[in-house]
């Protein structure tokens, strides 16, 4: 009720750190083009198989691009679609389930929803069924005006894989459609390529698999490889198309695509052994932020999902009193608290990580005295009940701007 939006509201307010930033505004106006890498860990990043790049465009692009490799997902069970919503919320997934299957009749003050106050028009790109994940319904409550699915694509055996349409065909033929839209726009394009159990035609295998005793993992990095070589041609595409310059791009790895279970095949490969403190930060995802004429930058800040899009609405200079009941902070803002929450209840502070119940050292990853962690519990658990509250509660009913 409003009591609870009250407390909320004051309890975020706290956490407000927009003033310090020095790119606010920077991209005013532009379109804004995000991109979710499909499973794509952090690890791949400069990462080589057999004397060869994993990732050769991401590579050069981080090099013009505002790079943050602190950056981690938060997803839950809602996998995709978690990511898909705290990225336009700026709140935790649910425990259990998907909040795109389970709120979908939710009142939500999108970042779609935001945008569209300010002239844009919102569109999304997936080669898959329109109604997986629930995103027919979920996409209009969050404020798309339109969803380009699989029903919209050329789909065929021979350009497809796995779940659905390659990457560089679903980049290639959504080009079109992109250049049609009104501007400025938000679109968001959802890869698919690189997904569990990462297969791939022989003609698509740029790099060779690597070499452990686990499939998966010999062949998730062929997998991410490919839709390295579909962002490199969708770039060169939009410049093409004339719509590079105008427009910035957000790059983000849903989730991650090695589970625990292939953690010793993945430790080979990486040449380190992954104890409990190592996988949390296996958890780490790209986030490269590029914005065409700005030089690249290393931004080292401990972030997750949940900061994007205050960091989003800073760059376009969207005034942060549409950043509502959010529960991120910019992260190109100076004197942000450097923070991520897991939705189990981990964490990760710039000195520490909080996992099965153990406190670690965030450098040498040993354990060390739990109290070193325990400052730090009641603040992640109120964070994770208030966000709790806003979805279960159906809170933007009340404190939603329109
Ligand atoms: C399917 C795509 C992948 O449409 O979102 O699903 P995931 O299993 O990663 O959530
Ligand atoms: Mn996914």
């Amino acid at each position: 009720d409003g009591t609870d939006t009250e407390e909320i509201d004051a309890y975020l307010s706290k956490k407000d750190t927009e003033t310090s930033s020095d790119v606010k505004g920077a991209a005013k106006g532009k379109n804004l083009i995000l991109i979710s890498l499909e499973s794509t860990q952090q690890f791949v990043i400069g990462k080589e198989i057999g004397g060869k790049e994993v990732t050769p465009f991401l590579n050069d692009l981080i090099k013009e691009s505002f790079y943050f490799p602190n950056f981690y997902h938060q997803t839950a069970q809602g996998k995709t679609s978690d990511a898909e919503f705290i990225i336009d919320n700026s709140l935790y997934p649910l425990s259990g389930g998907s909040v795109f299957v389970r709120r979908p009749d939710n009142e939500f003050y999108a970042l779609p929803e935001i945008l569209k106050e300010k002239g844009y028009y919102a569109a999304s790109f997936h080669g898959n069924d329109r109604e997986f994940w629930n995103r027919e319904v979920m996409y209009k409550t969050l404020g798309y005006d339109r969803y380009f699915s699989k029903r919209d694509f050329n789909v065929t055996e021979q350009n497809s894989v796995n779940y659905g349409l390659k990457d560089i065909p679903f980049f290639q033929q959504s080009v079109p459609y992109l250049e049609e839209l009104p501007q400025p726009f938000y679109a968001k394009f959802l890869t698919l390529t690189n997904h569990f159990p990462f297969l791939l035609n022989d003609e698509d295998k740029y790099i060779p698999e690597a070499e452990t005793e686990e499939g998966v993992v010999n062949r998730y990095f062929t997998t991410v490889r490919y839709t390295d070589e579909a962002l490199k041609q969708f770039f060169a595409d939009l410049k093409e198309k004339g719509l590079y310059e105008n427009s910035i791009f957000v790059l983000y790895g849903d989730h991650y695509g090695i589970s625990k279970s292939y953690s010793e095949a993945l430790g080979n490969v990486l040449n380190e052994e992954i104890n409990p403190s190592r996988h949390v930060a296996m958890q780490k995802v790209p986030l490269i932020i590029h914005v065409p004429g700005m030089e690249g930058k290393k931004i080292d800040t401990v972030g997750g999902q949940i900061d994007l899009r205050p960091t989003i609405l800073s760059l376009l200079g969207v005034d942060p009193e549409y950043n509502t009941l959010s529960f991120g902070t910019s992260l190109f803002a100076k004197d942000r608290e450097e923070r991520v929450i897991f939705r189990d209840g981990s964490f990760v502070t710039d000195k520490y990580v909080y996992t099965e119940n153990t406190c670690y050292d965030k450098k040498t990853d040993e354990k060390v005295k739990r109290n070193k962690c325990t400052p730090y519990f009641s603040e992640v658990q109120k964070e994770l009940g208030y966000s709790d509250k806003v979805i279960l509660g159906d809170l933007l009913r009340f404190t939603g701007k329109k």
